[in-house]
């Protein structure tokens, strides 16, 4: 076993909760309703506080003694008597309150190490409007969650990254309602991610809610993008894609215009509701870092309307090169979690989507991995606006139970609605289907699969995945992994001088990767800001320089290298690192402390993207 993957196990084997014991993965069902461009629909926003109580773990409210979930307990909402018999035991209206969104482990103490079930509930005024539907949206909640509205049960979601609608319409009624939502953050082993990871599992709903008010039939999904493997030459650009429009009838019309582009065109829908178009727009600009134009793209069908701003580009590979709109790209970027800079927690607001892009911009970076789940969709929208590439990725982080079936299931679940809730930002380039995971039959069938079923989904852009632990035999390392075959652009995972080998080792090493482009998706080391020594001198600052200074070494002898992505931009919570006073929770493999201080290394690679030192485009 290659010292990092030895070093994965012991990192599994640390992070094992007893508590995950609690295995009640839900069946999953087919994607269910799931609207796109919510953040450009007008919605009332259910953010704010809302009321919480702590069930007893391994949630006694939630599950009866089969692990089935008990529709008649905290959902209800009841109040306790002040006479006669009562047998529940909780009250919501005199509960304390959380921010949503908001994880639950920053906003109060007791709840820093929680990971089990805990309840929400709010009221909320309603006037239904016939002809219309009204949906529940939450961006996402970590990690299984079950939501009741007037105590009658409207959906079940597994998966703490991405997004879930749940229809409401026929338990809502006119004047005061409620919604109680279970949040479980208890890691399972077959969830995705599993038990160990090298993060804060925070809990509870991370990301907005709202509800959406629609017409009967409505635009559900959508896709307008740059035909793919066109010639896209000013004046000769043509778009495609669809109009998907749930619950109308053949023939229903719908209408794509983008009027500053001179394009409108009329459509009818099919048997299912989708109305796929080709269309010419001669007077489209392109899409790319330097120039990300984003023009007003206007949809319709019958009462329902909707203004999306999408950008228009090509990315394609071609033998060892990155294409953008025909163009070689390099990209120089950094690997993020979604931490909040300086106040910590989930990074949810616009302010620290703007404080992140302003340290990639002072970076000189034109390109982000969002590790190691899809980010929040303020990420991708400030993508698109301000012209950072980017690396979305699924939670199949190291191990997973890659030989069960359903977990293949809950992935292609996972990996649809990361698609379609980004598949019109112009800014994401690279789906990745997995990070680090371990080189066995089992898990490189699962992963191929994956790799073909997102190309299916998503036939205009690359497919990735990170990978780890090629055996060093005499400082050569061998970069093909048989999940490489599957994969556009190879991401190649080494931490050499940190966790295996030493520093100088890295000048020697020499890389064979198979003939495709390759992303050093992650390097580094790990350093105290302001702790400060010699270059040998573990966690220091300047030993995270000269180990970095070494990685570049070697990468420099990678003919195919098109881009690199250190891990990582920001230290990011990570109960797994105890070291204390170096560590104290946090990977400190950051090029900034948590606080926002720079470390040097900020600097090297400020300097190496503004040289473009490290790797050619071609
Ligand atoms: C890795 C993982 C990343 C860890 C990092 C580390 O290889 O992909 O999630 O946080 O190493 O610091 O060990």
């Amino acid at each position: 076993m290659s010292a990092s993957l030895n070093r994965c196990v012991k990192l599994l084997a640390s992070t094992l909760l007893p508590l995950t014991l609690v295995s009640t993965a839900l069946a999953q069902k087919p994607l269910q309703t799931l609207l796109v461009g919510v953040d450009h629909r007008t919605v009332t926003s259910l953010n704010g506080p809302w009321h919480y109580l702590v069930d007893q773990s391994p949630g006694r409210a939630l599950y009866n003694d089969k692990g089935e979930i008990n529709d008649n307990s905290y959902a209800l909402n009841t109040h306790p008597n002040i006479v006669g018999p009562h047998n529940l035991e909780y009250d919501f209206a005199t509960a304390p309150t959380l921010n949503v969104p908001g994880d639950w482990n920053t906003q109060d103490p007791k709840l820093f190490n929680y990971e089990g079930v805990l309840w929400y509930q709010r009221d909320f005024d309603f006037q239904p409007k016939a002809g219309t539907r009204t949906f529940l949206h939450i961006g996402a909640a970590n990690y299984r969650s079950h939501v009741w509205v007037n105590g009658k049960r409207i959906c079940d979601h597994e998966g703490g990254y991405t997004p879930f609608d749940c229809e409401a319409t026929t338990v809502l009624h006119p004047g005061s309602n409620f919604v109680v939502v279970a949040v479980d953050a208890t890691r399972l082993v077959d969830g995705i991610p599993s038990v160990g990871i090298d993060w804060m599992n925070y809990g509870g709903i991370t990301r907005d809610v709202s509800l959406i008010t629609v017409p009967r039939a409505f635009i559900d999904d959508y896709d307008v993008h740059l035909e793919h493997g066109a010639t896209w030459q000013a004046g000769n650009i043509t778009l495609t894609g669809y109009v998907h429009v749930l619950d109308a009838p053949a023939g229903t019309a719908v209408t794509v215009s983008i009027p500053e582009a001179g394009v409108k065109t009329t459509l009818k829908t099919d048997a299912e509701g989708n109305a796929p178009f080709t269309v010419k727009a001669a007077r489209l600009s392109l899409w790319s870092p330097e120039t990300p134009k984003l023009y007003k793209v206007e949809l319709a069908s019958g009462e329902d309307k909707l203004t999306d701003d999408i950008g228009f580009r090509d990315i394609r590979v071609d033998g060892t090169r990155i294409l953008l709109n025909g163009k070689a790209i390099f990209l120089q970027g950094a690997n993020m979690h979604a931490e909040a800079p300086v106040r910590s927690g989930r990074a949810i607001t616009d302010q620290d989507v703007a404080t992140i892009y302003s340290y990639l911009k002072e970076m000189n970076a034109n390109f982000v991995r969002l590790c190691h789940y899809p980010h929040d969709e303020r990420m991708t929208r400030a993508s698109d606006k301000n012209g950072t590439m980017v690396w979305s990725e699924i939670p199949n982080w190291q191990h997973i139970s890659f030989q069960k079936p359903e977990v293949y299931a809950k992935d292609v679940f996972m990996l649809k609605e990361m698609i379609r809730r980004d598949r019109n930002k112009a800014s994401v380039i690279l789906w990745s289907v997995s990070n680090e995971t371990p080189n066995n039959p089992t898990r490189t069938k699962f992963l191929t699969d994956l790799a073909n079923e997102a190309r299916s989904l998503d036939p205009t852009r690359p497919i990735t995945s990170a990978i780890i632990g090629p055996k060093i035999i005499d400082h050569k390392m061998d970069g093909n992994d048989p999940l490489t075959a599957a994969l556009d652009v190879v991401g190649q995972n080494e931490y050499i001088g940190w966790y295996e080998m030493t520093p100088e080792d890295a000048d020697l090493i020499q890389w064979s990767f198979p003939n495709k482009p390759v992303i050093m998706s992650e390097f580094g080391a790990e350093a105290k800001q302001g702790n400060h020594g010699a270059n040998n001198q573990r966690w220091t600052e300047e030993q995270q320089v000269y180990v970095i200074e070494h990685q570049f070494t070697m990468m420099k002898k990678i003919p195919q290298l098109r881009g690199m992505t250190p891990w990582v931009l920001m230290d990011f919570r990570s109960p797994t690192r105890n070291i204390p006073k170096l560590q104290d929770g946090f990977n400190r493999k950051g090029l900034i402390a948590e606080d926002g201080k720079k470390k040097a290394a900020f600097t090297l690679f400020q300097k190496t993207y503004k040289d473009h030192s490290v790797g050619k485009a071609e």
